[in-house]
Parts: C-alpha cells; sequence; structure tokens
C-alpha cells in the first residue's frame, strides 16, 4: 500500500488493485490530495504521454482513464472533507445530431484524470442546452465533440449561441472530435483545439494556468 502502487495500478488499468491501494493507503494516513497529485494525476499524466508517443492507445487509454475514476470515487469525500478544489471545470459535451460519445467520454476522463470537474451534458446537446450548462455552471471550458461532419456546424452555433448569451467572455471554448481541425477551430472562434484526449486535458490545464 502506496502512493506508488497506486501509480502503477492506474498506468497498468488495473481498476481493482487501484481501489484496493487507495482504500489502503487512505487508511495507512496518507493524504487523499497526496494520493490523487501524486497517484491517480501522475499516472494519468505519464499515460498521456505514453499515448502521444505512440506507446500506448485508445483501449489502454480507456482501461487506464476507468482505474482511475474508480480510485476517485473512493477519494471524492476526503477530498471534499479536506477542501481541495479542482483545478477548474468543464461542461462537456457532443453536439446536436451527434450521438458518437466514445471520444467525448474519454476526453472527459483524461479531464478528471488531470484534476477537472467535468459536468457531463451526453450527447445530442443543443447549442440552449450548452448556454443553460455554462449559465448554471459557470465552468472554466465548454468542450464540444463532434464526429459528423454534418454536426460541426452545431460547433459554430454554439459559439455564436453563447455570444448572443453574453457568456463568451467568461468561458473558454474547446473543440474536438475526427474530422475537426486547428483551423476550423479558428474559424469558429474557438480558444482551444485538441486532436486526442491527452492533448485536450493537457492543453486546458496549461490554458487555465495562463489565463
Ligand atoms: Co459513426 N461514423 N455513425 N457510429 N462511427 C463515424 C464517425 C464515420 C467516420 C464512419 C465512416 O463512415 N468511416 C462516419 C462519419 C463520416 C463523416 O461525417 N465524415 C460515421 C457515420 C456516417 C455514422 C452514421 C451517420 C451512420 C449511419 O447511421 N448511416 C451514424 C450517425 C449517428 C449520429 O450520431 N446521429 C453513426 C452511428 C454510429 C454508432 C452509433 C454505430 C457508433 C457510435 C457509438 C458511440 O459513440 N456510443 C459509431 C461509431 C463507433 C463510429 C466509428 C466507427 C468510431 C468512432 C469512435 O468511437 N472512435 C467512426 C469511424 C472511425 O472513427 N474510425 C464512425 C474512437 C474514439 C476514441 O475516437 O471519437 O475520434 P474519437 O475521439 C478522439 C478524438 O477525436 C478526440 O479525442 C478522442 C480520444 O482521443 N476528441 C476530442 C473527440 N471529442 C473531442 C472533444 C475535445 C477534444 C478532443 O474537446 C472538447
Amino acid at each position: 500500500m502506496s502512493i506508488e502502487a497506486i501509480y502503477a495500478a492506474v498506468l497498468d488499468g488495473d481498476e481493482a488493485a487501484t481501489k484496493a491501494e487507495v482504500q489502503a493507503t487512505l487508511e495507512a494516513g496518507v493524504s487523499a490530495a497526496d494520493i490523487l497529485y501524486q497517484g491517480s494525476i501522475a499516472a494519468m499524466t505519464e499515460v498521456g504521454r505514453l499515448f502521444e508517443e505512440g506507446e500506448k492507445f485508445v483501449p489502454e487509454m480507456l482501461i487506464s482513464a476507468r482505474a482511475m475514476k474508480a480510485g476517485l470515487a473512493i477519494l471524492r469525500p476526503h477530498l471534499v472533507d479536506a477542501g481541495i478544489e479542482p483545478v477548474g471545470k468543464v461542461v462537456l459535451g457532443t453536439v446536436k445530431g451527434d450521438l458518437h460519445d466514445i471520444g467525448k467520454n474519454l476526453v472527459g476522463m483524461m479531464l478528471e484524470g488531470v484534476g477537472f470537474e467535468v459536468i457531463d451534458l451526453g450527447v445530442d446537446v443543443t447549442p440552449e442546452g450548452f448556454v443553460e450548462a455554462v449559465e448554471a455552471h459557470r465552468p472554466d471550458f465548454v468542450g464540444l465533440s463532434a464526429l459528423l461532419t454534418t454536426t460541426m456546424p452545431g460547433m459554430r452555433a454554439t459559439v455564436e449561441a453563447l455570444q448572443e448569451a453574453g457568456l463568451r467572455d467568461r468561458v473558454m471554448v474547446m473543440v474536438g472530435g475526427a474530422p475537426v481541425t486547428q483551423s476550423f477551430a479558428e474559424d469558429i472562434g474557438a480558444d482551444l483545439y485538441a486532436p486526442d484526449a491527452s492533448a485536450a486535458a493537457g492543453r486546458a490545464k496549461t490554458l487555465l494556468a495562463a489565463d
């Protein structure tokens, strides 16, 4: 039972070991914050690095993210008790007309993995749905995912709806999904484009720190 064992369990995507190690390490008196930052988040950052270098692939990243989430569920009440704040908040969803959610879920898990609170609106989210959620939750980012060329215009419509609601200056817009590109993101006035879940988490954290 140690932070190193939690790091290894998340890196290996071993959910049962992650849960057991988190529980045992908490019981041994290690703080939830140390377990989170030095164990889970450090391991997910390494998973992201290995993915970007082509040494890990999407299924392995998903398995690690699931292990991390299982450990986080045990840690969460202790983090709340200790007053540990998330690094930031993200409202996330797949745009209107689009039902693809595997990549979006992975983005959400990686964001949680680096310390963000994620409010997942699911799929087929209208621009108004995003606006309402931004009003209600006041996130740092609104994350839009699209997998179909036919639903990409929903991203522009969402940026415009945020503008019309007077919320655009209060939230950064992050976009991604297989057909989405950096130049499309720039064209619609998004703040951040990421080609994959690991980059989404890393770039969001960097942009928030620079903000
Ligand atoms: Co669909 N589908 N599909 N599909 N589907 C694609 C996307 C397609 C490319 C397949 C093809 O024709 N080769 C094609 C789109 C063509 C186009 O528009 N260019 C397509 C089509 C046409 C359709 C339907 C229209 C088929 C039909 O009914 N005739 C239909 C549309 C339904 C709808 O949405 N209204 C449809 C339906 C489905 C299923 C329901 C069967 C299923 C979705 C299940 C689900 O998601 N729960 C499905 C699937 C699985 C796929 C493929 C095979 C795989 C997508 C996926 O999950 N990839 C896909 C073909 C392909 O990509 N090879 C295809 C794995 C995932 C980890 O990657 O989603 O790219 P991805 O996410 C990545 C990055 O893109 C990025 O990070 C993720 C992780 O690294 N990312 C972000 C994603 N969101 C991000 C947000 C960010 C940042 C990064 O910031 C917020």
